[in-house]
Formats: C-alpha cells, structure tokens, sequence
C-alpha cells in the first residue's frame, strides 16, 4: 500500500472493490451518462446500494461526460455516493480535461458536503477504453492539484480492482510526489 501526505490531504492507493470501502465518507461510481446500474464498477456500487440510489438517480440523469452529481448511499456503508460520468476514449473529447473534471468536480462535491474522506476507482479505464498510464497520471495529478483548495477532504483513496492497476497507480503517485518537493 502506497500513501503520501500533500498538502494536508494523504493520498493512498489500494487493491479493493469500490463497493467495500465503510471507513470513507463517500465513494465515487464510474457511471453512465443516465445513472442507471451498468456493469463494472457501477454495477457493483447499485447492485450494493440497492434500487433506492437509482431512483434518486433518475431526476439527475442524464449528466455529460466530466459531470459529478452527489445521492445519498442507500445500502452501502457510507454516507454519499458522488457518480462521474468519465470520458469515452476516443469519443468524448478533450478527453483529458474531461477527465481531470469528474476527479476536481467529485472533490469539489465532497468537501462543499463537509466530508473528510472519499475513494475513486479508476474512472474510464474500463468499458470506456482509457488508457490505464495515461489516466492515472491525470487522475493523481487532479487529486494532488485540488489537494490545495480542500477545505475538509482529508484523505483520498484509489481502489484498484487488478494488482497491475495498483501497481501503477502506486508507481504515478510516487513520481508525481516526488515532483512536488
Ligand atoms: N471496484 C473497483 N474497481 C473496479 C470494480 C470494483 N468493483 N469493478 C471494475 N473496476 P468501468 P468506465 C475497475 O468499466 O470505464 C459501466 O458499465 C475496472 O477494472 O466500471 O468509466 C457504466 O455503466 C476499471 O479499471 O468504468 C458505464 O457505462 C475501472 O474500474 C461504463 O461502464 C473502471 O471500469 C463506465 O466505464
């Protein structure tokens, strides 16, 4: 397990399901534009959370590509669920700007809600095709670049469902750390 403290806010990284993360506050789906249950990782949070969160969903729904919306958790043992819709690769398009926006626009969320701790999986690098590299660089470099404005977000998690996933996300926030001394 990978963590570091920037900016006040500690960074780790784990290998996990999203859907059994009880010690944060919030955990972030990988969702589709209508918010409705899908496969992955959204599949795992709905199927966990139970019909109610996708009722919430629905006068939501339908967000674009970069958007975050805050529901309540239902069944799972947390207090929010924050659902991003990340980019299609090679569709949606600056497709990195988007990116970067579901991990600012997610922590916005969590800290204007007093939260202290939130966990993401790796948005859109599953059915949406995005390169694992190139979306871990964005997406650490997002959280560690918000770090400084977070006013209650204390702690961020990763929840990598592969060991490689793990492996690089440690490997980035350690570069990237690194970068910032
Ligand atoms: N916990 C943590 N990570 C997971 C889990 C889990 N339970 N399940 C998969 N992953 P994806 P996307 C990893 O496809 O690319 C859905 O059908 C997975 O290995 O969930 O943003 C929605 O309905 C991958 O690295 O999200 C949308 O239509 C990463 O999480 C669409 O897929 C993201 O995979 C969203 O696609």
């Amino acid at each position: 397990m990978a963590e570091r403290v920037l900016h006040g806010v500690t960074i780790e990284c784990v290998q996990g399901n999203i859907a059994s993360q009880p010690d944060v506050d919030a955990v972030v789906n990988a969702a589709n534009a209508a918010l409705r249950m899908g496969g992955g990782v959204a599949g795992a949070i709905h199927r966990a959370a139970g019909p109610g969160l996708e009722e919430e969903c629905r006068p939501l729904a339908p967000i674009r590509p970069g958007e975050a919306v805050m529901t309540g958790a239902h069944r799972l043992p947390n207090r929010h669920v924050i659902h991003c819709l990340g980019p299609v690769y090679g569709r949606d398009e600056p497709a990195a700007e988007l990116l970067a926006s579901c991990y600012r626009s997610a922590l916005d969320l969590a800290d204007g809600g007093g939260l202290r701790s939130v966990a993401f999986p790796a948005i859109s690098t599953g059915a949406f095709g995005y390169p694992a590299e190139q979306a871990a660089r964005i997406a650490l470099g997002a959280v560690i670049e918000s770090a400084q404005r977070l006013q209650s977000v204390r702690h961020v998690r990763f929840v990598l469902f592969q060991k490689s996933d793990l492996l690089l996300h440690e490997r980035v926030l350690e570069e990237l750390a690194a970068g910032k001394k």
